[in-house]
C-alpha cells in the first residue's frame, strides 16, 4: 500500500535491511539488492513516482528518498563485506592441506647397492678434494695394458680373463673390454698437469662367473699425482675413506705387501672385523676383511701417462664397488645384483630420496 512516494519509508528500510540480514550467501543478498534498487526495485519505483509531483513536494521527497537509497546501499555493502569474510573462513577451516603427509602413491622404484656405493664413495672423495673423471668401456691394449705395464706374456691378458673383440671382422685392430678403471686414470695424466687427485668409479668386465665374480662389475680406483706426494699420503687418505665409508670413528687396518705391475711398492689393505651373533662387524675385531689394493705409481705408469717420473711421484688404489657394498650391507651373494628382481631390490634398495653425504648421512 503505497500512497506517496515517500509513506511508510521508516518499515521500507527496516524490511530491507532485515531482508538482507536474513541472506546467507552473496547471491542471495544480491536479490534482496535488485528487489529494492534494481530497474523495477522498491525504492527505484518511488525515485520514479517523484515525477509526477509538484516541484516543492518534490524536493522534500527527493532528499528523503536519496537518503533512504544511500543508507540501504551502505548497509549491502556491510552485509556483503560480512558474507564474504565468513565464506573465506570457512574455505580456510575445510580446504586446509596437511604439508606433513608422505608423496601419493607411494614411491616404487628403490636405488641398487651398487648406485649407492657408488655415490657414498664420490661422496667421501670430493669431500677430500678429489674430481670424478670417466672413460670408455672399450679400450685399446695400450691404454688397459701397456701403460699399466703389464708385460705381454701376463697372465690377466690371456684370453679367460679378458673379453677381446674386433670392431669390423677380419681386421686386426683388436680392442678390449676394459679390465679396469685405470685406462681412464692413463687418460687423465696425459691431459692434466699435475697436481691430480681423481677417483674414476664404473664398469669393468673380466671373463669369469661364479659365486663372487660376475662377468660385468664395478670398480672405483683413485689416483694423486704431484711432486712430493708420499705413502703417508696414501695411508692417510685410505684410512679416513675406510672411517667414512663403514662409518665409523675408528677402525684397524692393515697394509699387507702385495704386487702389481703398475704400483711399486704394492700394498692390499684389510680392516679389521669380527663376527657378532651372525652379523659382521666392522672396524675392529680379530679377523682380517681384504677391501682394497694400493701402491705407489710405477715410474713406468707415469711415463706413460707422459709425465716425468724423475719430477712426479704419486700413489693409486682400486676397489670392488660391488665387493664392499656386499660387505658394508651384508649381502651374502654377487649373483642377484644383476638378475634385476623386484623382492631383492626392494629388500637391498635404498630410498631415492636419501642422497648420500658426508653431512647429512652416508646410509640414512
Ligand atoms: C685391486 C687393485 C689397484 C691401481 C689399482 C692404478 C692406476 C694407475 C696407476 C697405478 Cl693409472 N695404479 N690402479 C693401483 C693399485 C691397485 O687395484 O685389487 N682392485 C680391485
Amino acid at each position: 500500500m503505497q500512497d506517496t512516494p515517500t509513506s511508510d519509508l521508516g518499515s521500507l528500510k527496516q524490511e530491507i535491511i532485515a531482508a538482507a540480514s536474513a541472506a546467507e550467501d552473496e547471491r542471495a543478498l544480491e536479490s534482496v539488492r535488485i528487489a529494492a534498487l534494481g530497474k523495477k526495485g522498491s525504492i527505484s519505483e518511488r525515485l520514479k513516482a517523484l515525477g509526477s509531483m509538484s516541484p516543492e513536494e518534490r524536493k522534500l521527497a527527493g532528499a528523503e528518498l536519496n537518503a533512504l537509497r544511500d543508507g540501504v546501499s551502505l548497509a549491502l555493502e556491510a552485509r556483503r563485506a560480512e558474507l564474504r569474510e565468513a565464506s573465506l573462513a570457512e574455505r580456510l577451516r575445510s580446504e586446509t592441506v596437511d604439508v606433513t603427509l608422505p608423496p601419493r602413491p607411494e614411491p616404487a622404484g628403490t636405488v641398487h647397492p651398487v648406485t649407492q656405493v657408488w655415490q657414498e664413495a664420490i661422496a667421501i672423495f670430493a669431500d677430500m678434494g678429489f674430481s670424478v673423471a670417466e672413460g670408455p668401456h672399450i679400450e685399446t691394449d695400450w691404454y688397459n695394458f701397456g701403460a699399466l705395464n703389464i708385460p705381454p706374456e701376463h697372465p690377466a691378458r690371456q684370453e679367460h680373463d679378458t673379453f677381446y673383440f674386433y670392431p669390423r671382422p677380419g681386421s686386426n685392430d683388436r680392442m678390449v673390454l676394459r679390465t679396469h678403471t685405470s685406462p681412464v686414470q692413463i687418460r687423465s695424466m696425459e691431459t692434466t698437469k699435475p697436481p691430480i687427485r681423481i677417483i674414476a668409479p664404473g664398469r669393468t668386465f673380466r671373463s669369469d662367473s661364479d659365486q663372487t665374480h660376475t662377468p660385468m662389475f664395478h670398480q672405483v680406483e683413485g689416483l694423486v699425482i704431484d711432486e712430493t706426494t708420499h705413502l703417508g699420503h696414501l695411508k692417510g687418505t685410505l684410512e679416513d675413506f675406510c672411517k667414512a665409508f663403514f662409518e665409523v670413528d675408528e677402525v684397524k687396518m692393515r697394509f699387507r705387501p702385495s704386487h702389481f705391475p703398475f704400483t711399486e711398492p704394492s700394498m692390499e689393505v684389510d680392516i679389521g672385523c669380527a663376527w657378532e651373533g651372525g652379523e659382521l662387524k666392522i672396524g675392529g675385531g680379530d679377523d682380517w676383511l681384504e677391501i682394497l689394493g694400493s701402491g705407489m705409481v710405477h715410474p713406468n705408469v707415469i711415463r706413460a701417462g707422459g709425465l716425468d717420473p724423475e719430477v712426479y711421484q704419486g700413489f693409486a688404489f682400486g676397489m670392488g664397488i660391488d665387493r664392499i657394498a656386499m660387505l658394508k650391507y651384508g649381502i651374502p651373494d654377487i649373483r642377484p645384483f644383476f638378475e634385476a628382481d623386484l623382492r631383492w631390490l626392494r629388500h637391498y634398495g635404498f630410498s631415492a630420496l636419501a642422497v648420500p653425504s658426508l653431512a647429512e648421512g652416508l646410509s640414512l
